[in-house]
């Protein structure tokens, strides 16, 4: 009996140095999907390694490849309470409330990092993006591609993005493929203006969009101002229409 309370003790003390050792510090929302959480929420991850960062994980599945739960949401756009025109490092750093509107550039930070360190721990994990879409009148729409990345700062956090699959709404991205991040306080745009002042939100914008998901939200239509809203161009083939939400998420692809 004594040996069997002994044993049950070293027991003890062996599993609980396994559970502090073995801390579950997931990467992105994917692992945490994986780790059996099913329900759409805020939850910690830990992108860098070591730092958790506080995200909206998209985790509903309607049953389509691509819909499946694990997506980690970067970008989220949903009543116009949170003001996004805003300098670099503002963008850089992130703003706003992971249950309302928010822009996580730890996420991007994190790619990076990856990027530049081939041999971390997530060297392998390639993202794919989702953007969806929905209009003042209930309808929606999404855009997929296959491919994304954000490369350095020091290369300006430039966009690559590719393999367009239309989900309705259309491709307004691959334009900016290529183009660094920009802000009113930095212009790394391709165009002789400042787009981010001109169409007044932060965007890898080139000449300048076609695509302004960080721009004034609209409430809607308004053609006597030009391409400021929250406009995704190709869906309603116009730069006056602001959409009633948007949210960009990524995941590894599988
Ligand atoms: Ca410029």
């Amino acid at each position: 009996m004594a040996m069997t309370v002994f044993v049950a003790a070293l027991l003890s003390v062996f599993t609980a140095s396994v559970c502090v050792a073995d801390v579950f510090m997931p990467a992105d929302c994917s692992d945490v999907y994986k780790a059996g959480e099913s329900v759409s929420g805020i939850y910690s991850i830990y992108p860098a390694g070591d730092v958790p960062v506080w995200v909206y994980c998209h985790m509903v599945s309607d049953g389509k490849d691509e819909d499946n739960g694990g997506w980690t949401v970067f970008q989220k756009r949903m009543d116009g309470s949170v003001n996004f025109y805003r300098p670099w490092n503002q963008y850089k750093r992130g703003f706003g409330a992971t249950e309302g509107e928010y822009w996580l550039v730890f996420v991007l930070r994190y790619i990076t990092t990856l990027l530049e360190n081939m041999y971390q721990l997530t060297r392998n994990r390639k993202y794919m993006l989702r953007v969806d879409l929905e209009d003042f009148t209930g309808r929606k729409g999404f855009a997929l591609y296959s491919s994304f990345s954000v490369g350095p700062e020091s290369d300006g956090y430039k966009l690559h993005v590719s393999g367009f699959k239309d989900g309705g709404a259309g491709d307004s991205l691959t334009y900016h493929n290529g183009q660094k991040f920009s802000t009113f306080d930095k212009d790394q745009d391709s165009s002789d203006t400042n787009c981010a002042k001109r169409f007044l939100g932060g965007f890898w914008y080139n000449t300048c969009h076609y695509a302004n998901p960080n721009g004034v939200y609209l409430w809607g239509e308004d053609p006597t101002i030009f391409a400021i809203g929250d406009v995704w161009y190709h869906w309603k083939t116009s730069h006056a229409v602001g959409m009633k939400t948007i949210s960009m998420k990524i995941k590894p692809v599988s």
